[in-house]
């Protein structure tokens, strides 16, 4: 790790490619900085923060001389990746198995465990690279797929920096995500980030899906808390340099006079959906003879990833389908598709987007597309049309653009004719309204807004990292109680006064904790409430012989006053049960050792003694599906502690706390105890002078903690001691 600290908070970019061009001519390397793309984004931000780019160059060679040259001309550092390695984990496993599935294409998934090595190996090479340059104070910002191992390796190696991950593709829906092999542990290797962001809210939400399913872990909307810190998860969508295009404005040229001219610029991927459209415009070509000789398609491709065999047939297919319709519609006048198959300069671009009657923009899926973006900002006079895939995530922002489904060949040849007949007025509507929108959502603020959001996420986990709970002083809380005349001791059960046991019936109290309650309960000064999400029958038949010991089953749903026999809770709704019970009941079909618990308000699936792989899997297949199931109703489906919980919202420990608190004002000592996700709800609910307790040292709302059941248990014979 670098000492120098110079006290500045510089930014480092880390991505795949370094974004710089490199030709050996002779033996000298020449390099060029690359223009477009992440550059545009990251280089003003570079510039204003100070900061280097760490990524691969794209070759092997790793002479000084080559090192020296990126350091000193562009403040890049060349990672160094043999080229057997390079080609595994770039070609292998993020392009051949990543690129595919988070697609949403899984049958074009490959998986070999080679390239899986591969891509952990180039991911430990970034990380020894970073860790190299980083300087305390620096923040990392890690772009794209190729890199999902890194925030996670990062942080074991320098726990305190701010790291944050962008996903430049989109995030697939958590059914495909789950085929993909070794995916849990790119899942944890993305949760090394203090931020994590994504294109569009969709993309975020199958994040969290997947998370949940397969890590187990609950989120909220906008964080989720692991390993003891808080994740951020946003929904930042990428935009454009305006004035990369509006600048080349002037020189545009107008060619195709006299046509109506239809533009399509993509990457050379099956994404992109070209034959799609090809086929499409062939239909449209049929549909209408009258746009013969009057429109063209002109298609400009920039190869990409030549190497890949899939990548070869596309070209060919492109190649066929082009030949065909140029064939069958074509005259010694008119050419209906106009191919380019290279890639093609600004100015020229930008000549091509302005002259455009119409964008064709059909990926068959896409995590933004600028290619939509940068079309709209060359039109400032409103004039043009922009056809745009619902599948592409420009779609979440750009609704005045004429969506389509660029698999449904007919509809979507139907959108691009009315886009070539589109009214003046129309068109001025649309299009001023996307033009404003995607000058004012540029690529610098979106930078600015991914920085900002992960500073402050940075900030607040070290702010936490020194204000999480602390280890319970015995002897402050023994002498608060001493003092105190009028005492509430809220105790959770499972995990806090018992261990767990193979068979939740098989938990109840033995003498020595039976002996603790009682004497405690005896005390006139305390008003003790055992609190837990058990049915109040098994309660009542553990404990319900203790006079004074209060019981609040079901998650407090239900309750009986210490000293009192009447049990209180509003009836429970169960016509919910007769659709779900047959579900848990499938699922205990299939898990040998677990079973279905009926409570008063919920059901539960218990699976502790069930196969544990087996039954954790299908558990979260199991959220999965209560969640949709459940989404519109007051139910939810909770995984706890080898369970699935599906009770009503309301049914919490925070809510009976906070009734229980305005019953007892005038208490002098509170104190609450608990071990899980439950019990959250309970702290929460505590005043902020309160003894809240968490057994176990995960994060917690609680302000103190304690080791396990043996020590909550020693507290409690402390306290009953006269
Ligand atoms: P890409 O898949 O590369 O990016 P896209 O957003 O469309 O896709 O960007 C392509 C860029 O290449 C555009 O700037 C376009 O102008 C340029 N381009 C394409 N063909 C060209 C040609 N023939 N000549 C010159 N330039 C050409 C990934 C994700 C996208 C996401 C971006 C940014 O797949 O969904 O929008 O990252 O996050």
């Amino acid at each position: 790790m670098a000492s120098d600290s110079n006290n500045q908070r510089r930014l480092i970019v880390v991505s795949n490619r370094l974004p710089v061009s490199l030709e050996l001519s002779g033996d000298q390397w020449q390099s060029k900085r690359s223009a477009g793309g992440l550059a545009t984004a990251m280089d003003p931000l570079l510039r204003q923060a100070g900061g280097l780019w760490i990524g691969w160059p794209g070759t092997d060679d790793n002479s000084p001389d080559l090192v020296n040259q990126l350091r000193e001309e562009h403040n890049c550092i060349a990672v160094d990746l043999p080229a057997e390695i390079a080609e595994r984990f770039y070609e292998g496993y993020s392009n051949q198995a990543l690129w595919p599935l988070f697609h949403s294409f899984a049958t074009r998934l490959e998986f070999d465990p080679q390239n899986w090595d591969a891509y952990g190996e180039a991911n430990r090479r970034f990380c020894a690279a970073v860790v190299e340059q980083y300087q305390p104070g620096d923040r990392i910002w890690i772009h794209d797929y190729h890199l999902m191992l890194l925030p996670g390796m990062l942080r074991r190696e320098i726990p305190d920096a701010p790291i944050g991950f962008f996903l430049h593709i989109p995030f697939p829906a958590s059914d495909i995500f789950s085929l993909l092999p070794r995916g849990d542990e790119l899942l944890n290797g993305l949760l090394g980030s203090d931020l994590i962001a994504f294109h569009t809210h969709t993309h975020l939400q199958h994040f969290r899906r997947s998370v949940r399913r397969l890590l187990g872990i609950e989120s909220k909307l906008d964080t989720l808390d692991t390993e003891g810190r808080t994740v951020g998860l946003q929904a930042l969508p990428i935009g454009i340099a305006p004035d990369d295009f509006l600048s080349h404005l002037k020189q545009a040229e107008a060619p195709y006079q006299g046509q109506k001219l239809i533009i399509a610029v993509d990457r050379l991927d099956y994404t992109k959906g070209l034959p799609e459209r090809l086929r499409a415009y062939a239909r449209l070509l049929e549909n209408e003879p009258d746009l013969r000789g009057a429109v063209v398609l002109l298609q400009v491709a920039v190869p990409s990833r030549e190497n890949i065999e899939s990548y070869q047939e596309l070209t060919d297919e492109v190649n066929r389908l082009i030949g065909e319709i140029n064939g069958r519609f074509g005259t010694p006048q008119w050419v209906p598709v106009v191919y380019m198959y290279r890639s093609i300069p600004r100015d020229e671009l930008v000549a091509l987007y302005n002259r455009a009657d119409v964008a064709w923009v059909s990926p068959l899926r896409d995590g933004m597309n600028l290619v939509a973006k940068e079309y709209v900002a060359c039109k400032p006079q409103g004039d043009g049309v922009l056809v745009l895939s619902s599948f592409a995530g420009a779609a979440a922002e750009m609704g005045e653009a004429l969506l389509v489904n660029p698999y449904d060949e007919e509809r979507t040849a139907a959108a691009v004719s009315r886009a070539l007949h589109m009214h003046h007025a129309e068109k001025r509507e649309r299009m001023s309204a996307l033009h404003q929108r995607v000058l004012r959502n540029n690529v610098f603020h979106w930078g600015e807004a991914f920085l900002g959001a992960l500073e402050q996420l940075a900030l607040k986990r070290t702010e936490a990292a020194s204000t999480g709970p602390v280890a319970l002083s015995e002897e402050g809380l023994l002498t608060a109680y001493r003092h105190a005349a009028n005492r509430v001791l809220l105790l959770d059960y499972d995990g806090t006064l018992t261990s767990f046991t193979a068979r939740p019936q098989d938990a109840g109290p033995d003498a020595e904790l039976l002996h603790v309650l009682q004497t405690l309960a005896a005390d006139p000064a305390n008003h003790i409430v055992l609190i837990s999400g058990r049915k109040v029958a098994d309660l009542d038949k553990w404990v319900g012989h203790i006079p004074n010991l209060g019981i609040a089953g079901e998650h407090g749903a239900r309750w009986r006053e210490p000293g009192s026999q009447e049990w209180h809770g509003t009836p429970a709704a169960t016509a919910w049960k007769q659709s779900v019970r047959p579900i848990l009941d499938h699922f205990t079909d299939r898990t040998p050792g677990s079973c279905v618990e009926e409570k008063e308000f919920a059901l539960v699936w218990h699976y502790r003694m069930a196969e544990p792989e087996f039954a954790d899997w299908l558990a979260a297949e199991l959220v999965a599906m209560l969640d949709g199931m459940l989404a519109e109703t007051e139910l939810r489906a909770y995984r706890g502690n080898k369970i699935v919980e599906v009770k009503p919202l309301a049914a919490n420990k925070g809510a009976f706390t906070s009734a229980l608190l305005a019953t007892r004002p005038d208490a002098d000592f509170l104190a609450a105890v608990g071990d899980d996700r439950t019990d959250e709800d309970m702290f929460a609910q505590m005043p902020p002078n309160a003894w809240t307790i968490h057994v176990g040292r995960e994060t917690t709302k609680a302000l103190y903690f304690t080791p396990d059941v043996r020590s909550v248990r020693a507290l409690l014979t402390r306290l009953a001691k006269p």
